[in-house]
């Protein structure tokens, strides 16, 4: 439900019909990250404010400038703030604007992976490290060299391999690069040829820097064709996640100015990946966003929307609900609101 029509809901009305609730109030939240480190879920992430940014189509009113981390027992409990966990004045690359964060743990450290806008106005992405999963991270001097954009969203596959998967087109520049080059001259391919896809990079085994050439993946549609950019309704926009399902990759993703968190299926980290169809329907806010976690042999999808905030779009919270499969893999399709 994006922003254009916030005047025509009535949010008592819609805040029943929810079929989750915000997991915390006292704060603006977005983009959650989740995972189970240790049997407790952690959450990572973006924490929302109003900067007083005026808003424009490169989203520089989402503002943020700290990450908090958020842990729940199970499913079921309270989630817990756990405080501030790194704050952008703490790391020395980065300017503003700390978007969608993700968290990895490897040999007993915790990785936060995080994009944020040099100096010079440019996404990069960087990491900060903790023995704790709450923090407090201590981020590296540099971002990752050749890293670029936002959204970074880390998988551990099962031979303990680490990709990260980043990337997304307008306010998050993606279009400004093509073979990992940057130029203010790139644009948004035209409508009738392929659209941009999200970038992939295995991580080093000190999960520090990439460890090799960061590579763009396919998203196919049913006949094997690349997606294109005028498919608004199912193209890649932002927010990639990567999930396992019964030996095959799931790759997830918002389709950002159609609202739609959407998915498709490959047997590599690689990719390709063929379009299956959407898992979450718009919610409230012109933003969707999303990870999937398994929690006790249950999936679930960890969202945000703008309900709590009455539809500002860039204060967000993050809410939970289960997902579903059926026999043949494909994922049921979720409304946020079932009014
Ligand atoms: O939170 C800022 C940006 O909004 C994220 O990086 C995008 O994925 C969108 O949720």
């Amino acid at each position: 439900m994006p922003e254009e029509s916030i005047e025509n809901i009535d949010f008592e009305t819609l805040n029943k019909t929810a079929i989750s609730k915000p997991l915390v109030t006292h704060m603006y939240t977005a983009d959650p990250s989740a995972h189970v480190f240790n049997g407790k879920i952690y959450i990572y992430p973006s924490h929302d404010i109003d900067a007083g940014i005026p808003f424009n189509d490169n989203g520089e009113h989402f503002g943020m400038e700290d990450y908090h981390v958020i842990s729940m027992d199970d499913i079921n409990s309270e989630a817990v703030d756990n405080g501030l966990a790194l704050h952008v004045n703490e790391v020395p690359w980065a300017e503003k604007q700390m978007w969608a964060p993700d968290a990895a743990y490897k040999d007993g450290k915790y990785y936060l992976i995080f994009p944020a806008k040099n100096k010079e106005g440019i996404f990069q992405i960087g990491v900060a490290t903790s023995t704790s999963p709450t923090g407090p991270f201590l981020a590296e001097p540099e971002p990752i060299k050749g890293s670029y954009s936002i959204d970074p969203a880390v998988f551990k596959d099962n031979d303990d391999s680490y990709y990260c998967y980043f990337g997304g087109i307008w306010g998050g520049q993606l279009q400004n690069y093509r073979n990992n080059n940057y130029s203010s001259n790139y644009d948004l391919p035209k409508s009738n040829e392929p659209a941009l896809g999200p970038i992939v990079a295995k991580m080093s085994e000190d999960m520090l820097q990439f460890a090799e050439e960061p590579i763009e993946i396919k998203i196919l549609d049913e006949n094997g064709d690349p997606l294109l950019e005028g498919d608004n309704n199912r193209r890649y926009f932002e927010g990639p996640w990567m999930h396992k399902y019964k030996g095959k990759y799931y790759f997830s993703y918002s389709t950002g100015d159609t609202h739609l968190i959407c998915y498709a299926i490959g047997d590599s980290p690689y990719g390709p990946f063929t379009y299956k169809g959407v898992i979450l329907n718009p919610v409230v806010g012109w933003t969707t966003h999303h990870s999937i976690c398994e929690i006790n042999n249950k999936w679930y999808l960890f969202y945000h929307d703008s309900s709590l905030s009455k539809g500002v779009t860039h204060l967000r919270s993050i809410k939970v609900a289960e997902i579903t499969y059926n026999d043949d893999g494909t994922i049921n399709t979720l409304d946020p609101y079932l009014i």
